[in-house]
């Protein structure tokens, strides 16, 4: 166990060697009765998830973490986590690598394009009510000379690549866990606004053509902004506006 002395975030961080999945040991950690706050960081994941239980490749050398909130926050609000910790991990990886980092709606974060990290939040209900979410965050740290799978070989990068210098582990948890702090207090002191206006001037493909795959189909139009329940919105042909809750989106290349 390491800590964060003083901090909301990061108090007390359980750091493991290899695990099945961090956000099933914090679930397990949360259900257990452990604060907010709570950290797990694993050097590796035997069975890293994204979205829809879909496969996260997590080697040694990524930054895989969870962390238990307790947000006191209204049930519509909840999706911003999302973006405040997409947000938050972009402003730390732009600053440790120096380079121009973006958010992609909902969950990604990119740098030119591809794809450096990831954010799985998963909300856990009660019937009494009591309800905890956890805050899963993978980032492509180095990969320590593991050949990168084929599928997704120019779809993902790593920081030490962009950086071009090692950054070590501790040095980026740090750095989110700060930037996290800060806006999941902006977010229940200031309500939606500010962590929205982080999260859009840092946002990919607003304003350009998209395609979104959704469970049930497809919705084309333009991504013209996110609203403040964190739902995408998308101008299709004829002006219609939707609001997406949850979908892939790709941009359309004329
Ligand atoms: C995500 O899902 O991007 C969420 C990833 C969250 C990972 C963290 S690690 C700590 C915690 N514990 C977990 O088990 N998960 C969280 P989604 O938007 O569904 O994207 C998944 C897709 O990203 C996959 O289908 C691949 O195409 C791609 N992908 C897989 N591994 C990747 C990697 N390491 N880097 C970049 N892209 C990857």
């Amino acid at each position: 166990e390491a800590r964060r002395a003083g901090a909301r975030l990061g108090h007390t961080v359980h750091w493991l060697a290899e695990v099945g999945s961090t956000n099933d040991v914090a679930r397990r950690l949360a259900e257990a009765g452990a604060p907010e706050g709570t950290v797990v960081v694993a050097d590796r994941q035997a069975a890293g998830r994204g979205r829809l239980r879909r496969a996260w490749w997590s080697p040694p050398g990524g930054l895989w973490m969870s962390l238990i909130l307790r947000p006191a926050l209204p049930p519509e609000h909840l999706p911003l986590l999302t973006l405040a910790a997409a947000a938050a991990v972009a402003e730390a990886a732009e600053g440790l690598a120096g380079r121009p980092v973006q958010v992609k709606w909902p969950n990604d974060v990119l740098i030119d394009d591809r794809k450096v990290a990831g954010i799985l939040l998963e909300t856990v209900s009660h019937p009494h009510g009591a309800e905890y979410v956890v805050a899963g965050i993978g980032v492509n740290l180095d990969v320590e000379g593991e050949p990168v799978p084929a599928e997704l070989a120019g779809r993902l990068t790593w920081l030490a690549r962009e950086a071009g210098r090692r950054v070590t582990r501790n040095e980026l948890a740090e750095a989110i866990l700060q930037r996290l702090e800060e806006r999941y207090a902006q977010l229940h002191q200031e309500g939606p606004g500010p962590v929205l206006a982080a999260w859009r001037s840092r946002a990919a493909w607003l304003g350009e053509p998209v395609r979104v795959a959704l469970p049930t189909g497809e919705v084309a139009g333009i991504a013209l902004d996110v609203a403040p329940d964190g739902s995408l919105v998308v101008e299709q042909a004829g002006g219609r506006r939707q609001r997406i809750l949850a979908g892939d989106v790709q941009r359309l290349r004329p």
